[in-house]
């Protein structure tokens, strides 16, 4: 199947001749390259916690909850939709995901959003991490027209902080990048005003865009993550990508990834457990092909 055959090279050939004669309408927004890579990718991403006691020593939540990482949600999907921006406003579900961890809402605006203009081809979630240090890691499948990769990934606990990826491009040109690293640093979705991570709940009125955290913004000796004395704050977390060679026909789907049991995060339900619920199963079956192949989703679920 994935042998390159004749009509595989007609195919791309045409394909090309397509592009070609679309011309500047088939160009995504923001000037990108269009992705001409000829099958599907599937990678591996990692996500690994930084936010250790002597990175991070100021206010580090030791308890009630320990600082921790939320499940991390994330989609494969064309330049036409966004989860999430600097200096853009977070949409109501990624509020939801970055105050509480709550997974539901954003995954319907993904689901809507892969239903109404196709823009979602997949989306991926890997285990909440129960530590500030710990790895999680899940799979993903990007495919020509649906070659950037967002995910997000709340800090517990916090007022409304997340780290996470806007539109990674994993296509350059005509191939599949081998993979692709990147540190994060925390963000603040702007909706609830807390300057540290154990705040009170209190809700940003009006809501404010996302803006990026650093060691002196907010400038304000209260907050988290104010270190005057640095320059910038060392990385919070890193994510890694890396291209998996098998062919989709030779790939063996892996054993369902669960939540943690003896971890259980003191945020809310977990991506994952949402994520199995069979509302969602049936809703997401047309654009999330690679999610319910792989992911966690148990075969006593058909849909
Ligand atoms: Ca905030």
């Amino acid at each position: 199947m994935e042998n390159p055959s004749p009509a595989a090279a007609l195919g791309r050939a045409l394909w090309a001749l397509l592009l070609a004669t679309l011309g500047a309408a088939g160009l995504p927004r923001g000037g990108e390259s269009v992705c001409s890579a000829r099958a599907p990718a599937k990678y591996s991403i990692t996500f690994t916690g930084k936010w250790s006691q002597t990175a991070f020593p100021k206010q580090y939540p030791m308890f009630r909850p320990p600082a921790q990482w939320s499940s991390l949600l994330g989609a494969a999907h064309s330049s036409d939709y966004s989860m999430w921006r600097k200096n853009q406003y977070v949409s109501n579900g990624l509020r939801d995901f970055a105050e509480r961890g709550e997974a539901w809402a954003l995954m319907k605006e993904i689901e809507a959003a892969g239903e109404a203009l196709q823009s979602v081809h997949a989306v991926f979630s890997a285990p909440a991490v129960p530590s500030g240090t710990g790895q999680t890691s899940a799979e993903l499948e990007v495919q020509r027209r649906h070659s950037l990769v967002s995910f997000v990934v709340r800090i517990v606990p916090s007022p409304d902080w997340f780290v996470g990826v806007d539109s990674l491009d994993l296509c350059d040109g005509d191939r599949w990048r081998e993979q692709a690293a990147l540190d994060l640093y925390p963000y603040d979705a702007g909706t609830d005003s807390g300057f540290t991570f154990s705040s009170p709940n209190f809700a940003t009125i009006p809501q404010d865009t996302v803006t990026e955290i650093t060691s002196s913004s907010p400038s304000h000796p209260a907050n988290s993550f104010y270190y005057p004395r640095l320059k910038a704050l060392p990385p919070i977390a890193r994510v890694t990508l890396v291209r998996l060679r098998q062919s989709p026909r030779a790939f063996v789907p892996s054993a369902p990834v669960l939540p943690s049991r003896d971890n259980e995060i003191i945020d809310s339900a977990s991506v994952e457990s949402i994520l199995q619920g069979h509302c969602l199963e049936e809703r997401m079956k047309g654009g999330s092909r690679q999610y319910m192949r792989d992911s966690v989703l148990s075969d006593t679920h058909h849909g």
